[in-house]
């Protein structure tokens, strides 16, 4: 039987799949046990477990299975998918949490597991947003993430797990399809740009959001697992920020490498979009575990699209 004792769950999904590659090159592909609902890709290069972590016997019986020790927690129904089945999305997301962290407790495991800045909601303060704040979001993704926060520091205070989690802002990344969420459009925006597609931009023009490159996300992914817990002051999830945009900016951006045309019709992501921060104050995560990004907007511009016209370079 292979050596592993990292699990990730969600690992097909858009941070999944990259954070699978980092942590293959940070340790070895035999220490990386990956696992998704679906079937991996033919030459797919984990080790692979077909895993429903909604179901806490098959979840425990990989740990056991595996000696696994350390849990990246990523399956999520992301904020969109969530508005169109709020059920679904309040079951796998809070009801795999729960799971994994009473596993944890069980079989001593380190757990890392994504907030996001969808747990903020319209009341809370919009530009540079505290790391501690007003949080009532208005979606079930969010509510899900509050709760999630609670639970993770809940868990650590009373049974002493280790926990760690970001507020990962929207994600764009070249090498996978996003998956349901709102911040998505910035992917498909440079998707269209460089086939030279018109994009129809479901959000307004004007709808500022926190971003990062995929790349800073997994940075600050490994970064904050591998700091000492006792430089840790945050066991909700710490604020994480890049950069901030709007789809006009993006547009303007991207045109100025690959002119293109962009409409704006909002769509039900419009509400959604509204109730976010435009800007992230992570200043606790650059003190606790200097966090800082390498990547700002004009370079992630560029590096997407490098990639996204030459991916194989
Ligand atoms: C979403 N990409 O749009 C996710 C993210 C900040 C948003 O959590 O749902």
């Amino acid at each position: 039987m292979a050596k592993s004792n990292i699990l990730v769950t969600g690992s097909l999904g858009q941070i999944g799949s990259e954070l699978v590659t980092a942590l293959n090159q940070k340790f070895s592909p035999d220490a990386v046990l990956s696992s998704d609902i679906q079937t991996p890709p033919a030459g797919y290069p984990n080790e692979f477990a077909l895993l429903d972590v909604t179901d806490p016997e098959k979840l425990e019986n990989c740990i056991h299975k595996h000696s696994i020790t350390t849990i990246y927690h990523l399956v999520s129904l992301l904020s969109a998918t969530g508005e169109k089945d709020p059920q679904k999305a309040w079951q796998v997301n809070i009801g795999s949490l729960k799971t994994v962290l009473d596993l944890a407790v069980k079989y001593h495991l380190k757990v890392f597991w994504p907030s996001s800045i969808a747990a903020f909601g319209p009341n809370t303060p919009k530009d540079q947003t505290p790391q501690d704040t007003i949080m009532q979001p208005t979606t079930m993704y969010g509510v899900t993430k509050v709760a999630g926060e609670l639970l993770c520091q809940y868990y650590h205070q009373k049974y002493g797990v280790d926990i760690r989690s970001l507020r990962y802002p929207g994600i764009i990344s070249w090498k996978t399809e996003p998956g349901g969420g709102t911040t998505d459009y910035a992917n498909y925006m440079f998707f269209k740009a460089v086939k030279n597609e018109a994009y129809v931009c479901f959000l307004s023009k004007d709808t500022q959001l926190p971003m990062m490159y995929m790349d800073d996300a997994i940075k600050a992914t490994l970064d904050l697992m591998a700091a000492p817990a006792e430089k840790l002051t945050v066991w909700t999830s710490y604020n994480l920020s890049a950069f901030s945009f709007t789809p006009e900016r993006l547009h303007a951006e991207i045109s100025r490498h690959l002119p293109f045309s962009v409409t704006y019709s909002p769509d039900f992501h419009q509400p959604i979009a509204d109730s976010w921060p435009h800007s992230i104050d992570d200043s606790v995560a650059r003190r606790d575990w200097n966090w800082s990004p390498e990547y700002n907007f004009s370079r992630f511009v560029t590096v997407m699209l490098k990639f996204l016209k030459s991916p194989h370079v």
